[in-house]
């Protein structure tokens, strides 16, 4: 048996980052997930983004230095059942609190169970004893349990990347009760906050899978399994040194130069309809009818790349967001002043750094998030000497550690107006003092320390039924890292 530090990690995420071409365009969470693979060899597994008529059964190889890249292609129906429909279209809307988008198809359900199955009995061939395998997000909750019921013993984490609803929410999923019982299979499930991991006991509770045996730990059929809260942060040395080099990037100088001596207000989320841009290009509009002062002195720049195209949903918001923002321009634009540039692209995360270090304010107003990367992002890319302003939404996991944002309900959008001109003009003092204190909160809660404290847990597990591993140190620090600031 390998000691703990030498025991190979396997990640499983719906989409992996193969490299290609010697190309870098990693984001944060995957290089941390990379640096840990990298500790001790490691596998990440999971769908290679194709679909194809014929799919090998065999996942496809792709060897970087100590680290193995395996991916499995899907068929269409594939797809369409398990990621366009059962993942987008039940739990990613009953997860953010959107029953009236739920949609329950039998053949659905049964196609994310059906995809569940094969990734574990292609993974269950690549695995050896003591690997520790990390399961990622709501594409792939059944997928130790269909582990386990092909024999398999090793520790397994799973992390959940959004919310988990109480329980009058969540059990609007179809097969419910099925879904919540697959989580026994795991050692430890992770959640971004003490919230989402409270709900998600009270669902086993009420449901009356396991007893619980105190806050985090619970009992399903003599395994014990563990639940935390483990929020994700980012690598703010990083982002910072990326954004104040980016102040020489072509498009940032180059928008610096089209505002003229405007303020910038930036926005920067996927186009999902948890993110609130509705509300939020409602809540400009409010700020320019209320304070007419600021006409033709800001612009608000709300950059969307489209995302999920393929799930009707989707496709009708993407609609009504592009109508709304023209409209918003129609009626409140000048000749010479376009308020809301709306685009739909991709920037890179250089640019992206810089453009939020040029901000006076990041809005981000989700309607619901587990986390939100960009609150962070944009409070790491600031200048320390004059920072821009956060205005973050409280419904986002974020507001847990970044309290001294200005947080918003954003279903409020007079509000949220009213916050956008209290922002544009909050004195230096109050601007340096809400910035260091979340810099201090975002410091101590990096990634990596996210990516180690999950691992360290996960590991610190007894896998008593198997008696493959000796116990480690059980009880350490398990539920939330100390660092975390109460909400
Ligand atoms: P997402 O819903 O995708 O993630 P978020 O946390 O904001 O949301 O992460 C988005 C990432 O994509 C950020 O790193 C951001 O910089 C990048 N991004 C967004 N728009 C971009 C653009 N136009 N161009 C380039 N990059 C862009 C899910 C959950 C979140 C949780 C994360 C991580 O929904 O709640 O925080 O996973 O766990």
């Amino acid at each position: 048996m390998c000691p703990a530090s030498q025991q190979r990690l396997v990640v499983v995420s719906n989409r992996v980052p193969v490299p290609k071409d010697g190309s870098n365009k990693a984001g944060g969470l995957t290089v941390a997930l990379e640096g840990a693979l990298k500790q001790s060899g490691g596998l990440w597994f999971g769908w290679s983004g194709e679909t194809v008529e014929n799919p090998p059964g065999e996942a496809k190889m792709v060897q970087s230095g100590n680290i193995t890249f395996a991916v499995l292609d899907l068929t269409k129906q594939d797809y369409d059942e398990y990621y366009a429909g059962f993942a987008n279209r039940a739990l990613w809307p009953v997860c953010h609190y959107r029953l009236d988008l739920v949609q329950i198809e039998r053949h659905e359900l049964d196609g994310y169970f059906r995809v569940n199955h094969a990734f574990a009995a292609s993974l269950a061939l690549l695995l050896r004893p003591d690997d520790v395998i990390w399961v990622h997000d709501y594409h792939f909750i059944p997928l130790a349990s269909e582990l386990r019921k092909l024999g398999c013993k090793n520790r397994i984490g799973f992390f959940l990347h959004i919310l988990w609803p109480p329980p009058d929410v969540a059990s609007a999923l179809p097969a419910y009760g099925r879904l919540l019982s697959s989580f026994g299979a795991y050692d430890l499930v992770g959640f971004h906050t003490p919230q989402d991991a409270e709900n998600f006991q009270q669902c086993l509770t009420r449901e009356n899978i396991g007893s619980s045996v105190g806050p985090g730990e619970h009992h399903i059929d003599s395994h014990r399994m563990r639940i935390g809260a483990f929020p994700v942060g980012i690598d703010i040395d990083t982002f910072g040194k990326m954004a104040a080099a980016a102040e020489d990037n072509a498009l940032v100088r180059r928008t610096l130069k089209s505002l003229g001596d405007r303020d910038l207000i930036i926005g920067v989320d996927r186009l999902d309809y948890s993110k609130g841009l509705k509300q939020r290009i409602e809540a400009f509009s409010c700020f320019i009818k209320s304070n007419p002062d600021f006409r033709n002195h800001v612009t608000y720049i709300q950059i969307t790349p489209k995302s999920r195209s393929d799930v009707p949903e989707y496709q009708q918001m993407q609609r009504e967001i592009a109508e709304q923002a023209g409209w918003t321009n129609g009626s409140l634009g000048e000749v010479d002043w376009t308020p809301v540039r709306y685009v739909n692209r991709t920037v890179g995360h250089s640019a992206l750094a810089g453009l939020y270090r040029m901000s006076r304010i990041g809005l981000v107003t989700p309607l619901r998030d587990g986390m939100n990367l960009v609150a962070k992002e944009f409070v790491a890319a600031q200048r320390p000497e004059d920072p821009g302003v956060l205005i973050l939404s409280r419904f986002a996991g974020a507001a847990h550690e970044l309290d001294c944002a200005i947080l918003v309900n954003p279903y409020d959008t007079e509000a949220c107006g009213a916050a956008i001109a209290r922002a544009l003009q909050m004195p230096i003092e109050e601007r340096r003092e809400r910035w260091a204190t979340m810099m201090e909160r975002l410091r101590s809660n990096t990634v990596q320390a996210w990516c180690q404290g999950f691992l360290d847990s996960l590991r610190s597990v007894s896998v008593e039924s198997t008696g493959l591993f000796i116990e480690h140190d059980t009880r350490t620090n398990w539920s939330v890292p100390p660092e975390t600031p109460s909400p």
